[in-house]
């Protein structure tokens, strides 16, 4: 079983990530996090801190000479950013006491909490005095930890043929038109633009709208297209509501901080049209890893009954803007009852496309489980006869027919 945890506030010393459930003889090196976490940093309308940071993994167990041992993988990506924060996140208690419920003296504390954030029911729920000790861990920061997790289980799923990519469809009020079929691979296209959007002409309006949103002291949400391909078919499954494959990545896109919506194919759309003009084909040819199947259009997104057909996985994810603005929104001041107006704290303008970013890896996540559950192995190499097996007897269906 594959799964993981994560530890870390945005200020204190370092992120960490736990991945355990990971086949052993997985050729696994640095750089293949770090190539992760380099994209997720990047994107026009960014913030001053992604220029503190250099994200980068040190593995501290579970990979030797450069292959996985089939133990938890424990990853550490340190903080730049905390040799400026070390007295106000430090975990020794303050000289003359602190931490009481009347809280800290530290510097930086939060008690205008900003709407949209979890400040205010974070303070409230954990009866803390200072919002800060809210926001640092509800920071999107964690996401690194996240993505780092993602990148391991996208080599696992790159032996077995898997490509995972995202480009951005939609942010502030610009619409892009992709291009059909999407380029392979489609991160090198996606990359190169700096909203990683597909579409030139929206790419220069998408960085004008995060200009203007940046001159006005707001910010901008979007929506990414998140793509799987080389997906075999059976992942997932009908039987029990909670190995239905699009329950598992609806949970997973929606645990993303900021994500408000998720939409697998045609989504909300397939609500508006006939049946006929929904469902996908059934026809003879494909990989055999489809079961020499395939489908006329992929309406669906890929999925059929919690299963993957192996069509390309479509995802949306949609994603709201941040909350933290500098022309900021009213509030109350916790420590008077007081109207003010909300905390403005260094932030991005828009993190739409590092969002598509961690939604892939959060993708490779959900899609590493369920290759682990459908495959099993202690090895990539009984995974792999596993798999070998399974695709020859699909396919064997079809022996002495037309
Ligand atoms: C983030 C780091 C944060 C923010 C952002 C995401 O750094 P800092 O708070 O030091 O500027 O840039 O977090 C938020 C937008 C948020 O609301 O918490 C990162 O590494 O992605």
């Amino acid at each position: 079983m594959i799964r993981f945890t994560t530890a870390g506030e945005s200020h204190g010393k370092a992120l960490v990530a736990i991945l355990e459930g990971i086949p052993a003889g997985l050729p696994l090196v640095a750089e293949d996090v770090n190539h992760q976490l380099k994209r997720r940093m990047g994107g026009y309308g960014r913030g001053a801190r992604m220029k503190i940071e250099a994200d980068t993994v040190e593995y501290l167990s579970g990979v030797r000479a450069g292959q996985t041992l089939g133990s938890p993988i424990a990853m550490l990506i340190p903080n730049r950013d905390w040799e400026n924060w070390a007295d106000v996140m430090a975990a020794e208690p303050d000289e003359g006491g602190s931490g009481g419920r009347g809280g800290s003296t530290r510097r930086r504390q939060v008690t205008r909490p900003r709407p949209g954030h979890a400040d205010l029911v974070g303070v409230l729920k954990y009866d803390r005095p200072d919002a800060r000790d809210i926001l640092e861990r509800a920071s999107a920061r964690e996401t690194a930890a996240r993505v780092a997790c993602g990148a391991v289980c996208r080599r696992l799923l790159a032996e077995f043929g898997v490509e995972i990519g995202s480009h951005v469809v939609e942010l502030g009020p610009v619409r892009a038109t992709a291009p059909d079929p999407l380029p392979t691979p489609l991160n090198d296209a996606a990359d190169a633009s700096p909203v990683r959007c597909l579409d030139p002409a929206a790419t220069e309006a998408m960085m004008r709208a995060i200009d203007a949103a940046k001159s006005a002291g707001d910010t901008l949400g979007g929506i990414v297209e998140v793509v799987a391909r080389g997906l075999v078919l059976g992942l997932g499954s009908h039987v029990s509501w909670d190995r239905k494959l699009d329950g598992r990545i609806g949970q997973a896109m929606m645990s993303i901080p900021a994500v408000k919506g998720v939409e697998i194919g045609l989504g909300f759309e397939a609500a508006r049209r006939k049946g006929s003009e929904v469902h996908d084909e059934i026809v003879r040819g494909g990989r055999t890893e489809t079961g020499g199947l395939a489908r006329r259009t992929n309406r669906a997104g890929g999925l059929e009954g919690g299963m993957t057909t192996g069509e390309p996985l479509v995802v949306h994810v949609a994603m709201k803007p941040i909350s933290t603005l500098m022309q900021p929104l009213g509030t109350v001041e916790l420590t008077t009852g007081e109207r003010a107006q909300a905390q403005s704290e260094r932030s991005d303008v828009s993190a739409v496309p590092a969002m598509g970013v961690i939604a892939e890896g959060v993708l490779a996540i959900v899609l590493a489980q369920a290759m682990g559950e459908k495959f099993g192995g202690d090895s990539v190499g009984e995974m792999r006869a596993n798999f070998d097996a399974y695709v020859a007897r699909m396919n064997r269906r079809w022996e002495g027919l037309g």
